[in-house]
């Protein structure tokens, strides 16, 4: 196997009972006649090749009835047995996206129904039902009811023209510009990949957009992108640049108050939504990172993103304005984007939606919650999470996410509404996409765990991570025993690790300009370590003052050294190295005993892979075993360097390690820093004296 299939395997059932049962089970299908490119079309063939390759027998496609093990799906509108055997108002109720799963009588003969008022939602529960075979669950009373929990469910590829990918570490970009309006079997293996966990649109080219994306030329190629897209029910949306009034359509200006660029965007999204009728919209990045943007004029982001708002208004279209402004003075940029935003907090139109980054600085490991979430009663929101690992270690690294995630999700922000938490608050999710060129997708074979775990949480952000994780296992590498409980647990506790040996304490920005080696002396400014402590003031009492942008009493709870959590501690505080965490060590052992710890987690890692060795398939354990290779080395390096740096600054020994453990830990070769590493440890001569 080479990981192309990614969690869509379909692989015969190994536990001959199930198997039997499955059997009995699924016999045929009933489906309404549907014409090719019709997503109803797509669930059929779904179904049959999910059902023929999970029982190892060929389902067929049937018009009626037949016998027990039928599986009939449809919507009430297509399908005379909906209507006729599931509750229309529920349908309803569930929404187009929604569905039923169902074991029924009908006919004197044992079925299974999958039904919604969609056709999406067929699709999305014919997925839920093949889920439940790839990960052995027993179908035989069915009464499965969903509906997502949020209407937007997106994907953002970071992608060029040139197929180069702005934080991509799987290759080039997954979409061959050149081919289109041709697109082949990777394509269409994509959409079907997104919808089989929920994802409802993609957006396919850079926020660092080019405008070329809007040209007459090029939207004419997106046509046939956007047809295997739709196929799947998948929406196409594109990063629109907001100077293109000016380099594509030859005006003077982009100031949004200026008619004739009104009437630009008009056009524009008019030829847009005759060439691609259910273009989903655009996202854009203004005045910011170099980005034109509305500011230049003079105007707010609010003016700016209605401009566009109103220009795909009469098609039904969005506008995703993101909330996120790249600040390069990091005195200021953890509040840049509250600032600009919340007092604009009711003066968009209603087909915007501001994209807000889980945290208030960009994707760092652990950063607290953006304070924007609770501060726009009057705005739609939507998260921006960060699939591909741009700072958590690319596609070398196992760093699965999903825990991240549910924090996020979970996240009270106090704010006066019924439901304050960041779940309650968004109706959607746009994922920076992981996927590209290589074969298997993410070159790093664990790492397509965060996409799946992005989309089956966006749809719904209650899941448990331990079942998503153990989900994704058992669909891309089955049902073993051994291997589920090692690799969901690997995958549990790798964001953790990776948090331990990198940056300790939220303080972020220890990294290189590749974000990816260990570089803290060129962050001085941000993690700003010096002989007595480390770590950023965000308080108001003496620092930048963004605690000030939290409710009551979150407000309070980080602004005071005691009570802010220790995971938050250096983010919002310059702490000094003697400092006692809520945890009983002081603030510098915690940091060296972290970056041990880490690093023996990796070490543990790989051994746990390696236990595998039977259990896997040659080509996808190799692989593996490869990418937890380099990652023992980065690791280390990133020990070295974060324990070896903060020792000079503060100069405080290592309490509970001697350098002779430091030598004798053999398989744990020192790196970077080793000489610091050998100085900081407890009551020893130096290395020298005691050779
Ligand atoms: C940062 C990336 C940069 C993106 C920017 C953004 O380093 O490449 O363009 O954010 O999100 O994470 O706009």
């Amino acid at each position: 196997e080479d990981g192309y299939e990614l969690w869509l395997r379909y692989r015969k059932v190994d536990k001959p009972d199930l198997l039997a049962e499955y059997r009995r089970t699924f016999t045929h299908l009933v489906a309404p006649p549907a014409a090719d490119g019709d997503v109803l079309r797509s669930a059929a063939t779904e179904v049959l090749q999910g059902l023929s390759g999970l029982t190892g027998r060929t389902v067929t496609q049937q018009s009626k009835v037949q016998r027990d093990g039928a599986v009939i799906i449809g919507t009430p509108a297509t399908s005379a047995l909906v209507a006729q055997y599931v509750d229309r108002s529920e349908l309803r109720a569930l929404g187009p996206d929604g569905y039923v799963v169902l074991s029924r009588r009908i006919a004197g003969h044992a079925t299974t129904v999958v039904a919604s008022e969609g056709k999406r939602g067929v699709l999305y529960g014919i997925f839920h039902l093949l889920r439940l075979l790839q990960t052995q669950r027993d179908v035989r009373r069915l009464d499965i009811h969903e509906r997502p929990a949020n209407a937007l469910r997106l994907v953002d590829h970071w992608d060029n023209l040139d197929r180069s990918v702005e934080r991509g570490y799987a290759g080039e970009s997954v979409f061959d510009w050149d081919a289109l309006p041709t697109t082949g079997q990777r394509m269409t293996d994509y959409a079907r990949t997104l919808a089989s966990v929920g994802i409802s649109g993609t957006v396919v080219n850079n926020v660092n957009a080019n405008p070329v994306f809007l040209s007459t030329d090029m939207l004419q190629k997106l046509t046939g992108l956007a047809a295997v897209l739709r196929t799947w029910g998948l929406t196409l949306h594109l990063s629109a640049n907001f100077a293109a009034p000016i380099s594509l359509g030859g005006l003077a200006t982009a100031d949004p108050f200026d008619e004739g660029v009104q009437a630009w965007w008009r056009d524009k999204a008019r030829e847009i939504y005759q060439l691609i009728p259910d273009f989903g919209g655009f996202l854009v990045k203004a005045d910011s990172e170099g980005q034109p943007g509305p500011v230049s004029y003079g105007r707010t982001h609010a003016d700016g993103a209605n401009l566009l708002a109103r220009a795909v208004k009469p098609y039904g279209g969005i506008v995703m304005w993101r909330g996120f402004i790249h600040d390069f003075d990091p005195v200021t940029w953890a509040s840049k984007s509250y600032l600009t935003f919340q007092p604009l907090d009711g003066k968009f139109d209603p087909n915007v939606i501001v994209q807000v980054k889980n945290g208030p600085i960009d994707f760092q490991v652990r950063e607290p919650v953006h304070p924007l979430f609770g501060a726009m009663p009057q705005t739609r929101l939507m998260a921006e999470l960060q699939i591909t690992q741009e700072y958590t270690g690319q596609s070398t690294h196992l760093c699965y996410l999903v825990p991240e995630w549910k924090q996020v999700y979970d996240f009270d922000t106090h704010a006066a509404r019924p439901e304050p938490t960041v779940a309650g608050i968004v109706e959607g999710a746009a994922g920076v996409m992981n996927f590209g060129s290589d074969r298997n997708w993410t070159r790093h074979p664990l790492n397509a765990a965060n996409t799946h775990g992005y989309a089956r949480l966006v749809w719904n952000p209650a899941l448990a991570a331990e079942e998503v994780a153990e989900e994704w296992v058992r669909m891309t590498f089955g049902s073993d025993d051994r291997v589920v409980r090692t690799l969901t647990s690997m995958l549990l506790g790798s964001w953790e690790t990776y948090e331990d040996y990198t940056s300790p304490l939220g303080s972020g920005f220890l990294i290189g300009i590749d974000h990816f080696t260990p570089s803290p002396e060129s962050n001085a400014p941000w993690n700003r370590a010096d002989a007595e402590g480390a770590g950023f003031d965000r308080t108001v009492a003496t620092g930048v003052g963004f605690t000030a942008h939290y409710h009551p009493p979150l407000s309070q709870q980080y602004e005071s050294l005691a009570s802010c959590p220790d995971e938050l501690l250096m983010f919002i505080h310059h702490v000094p190295y003697s400092h006692r965490l809520h945890s009983g060590k002081t603030m510098i052992q915690h940091i060296y005993d972290t970056h041990f710890d880490g690093l023996d987690a990796v070490h543990g890692l790989r051994a746990s892979w390696r236990s595998l060795r039977s259990r896997v398939d040659r080509r996808r354990y190799d692989t593996t075993l490869e990418r937890l290779d380099r990652q023992v080395e980065q690791a280390t390096l990133w020990r070295d360097s974060i324990v070896g740096y903060y020792f000079d600054k503060g100069r405080v020994l290592d309490e509970s390690r001697s350098w002779v453990q430091l030598k004798q830990a053999g398989d744990q070769p020192l790196l970077g820093g080793w000489p610091n590493l050998f100085a900081m440890t407890a009551g020893n001569a130096s290395p020298r004296q005691a050779e």
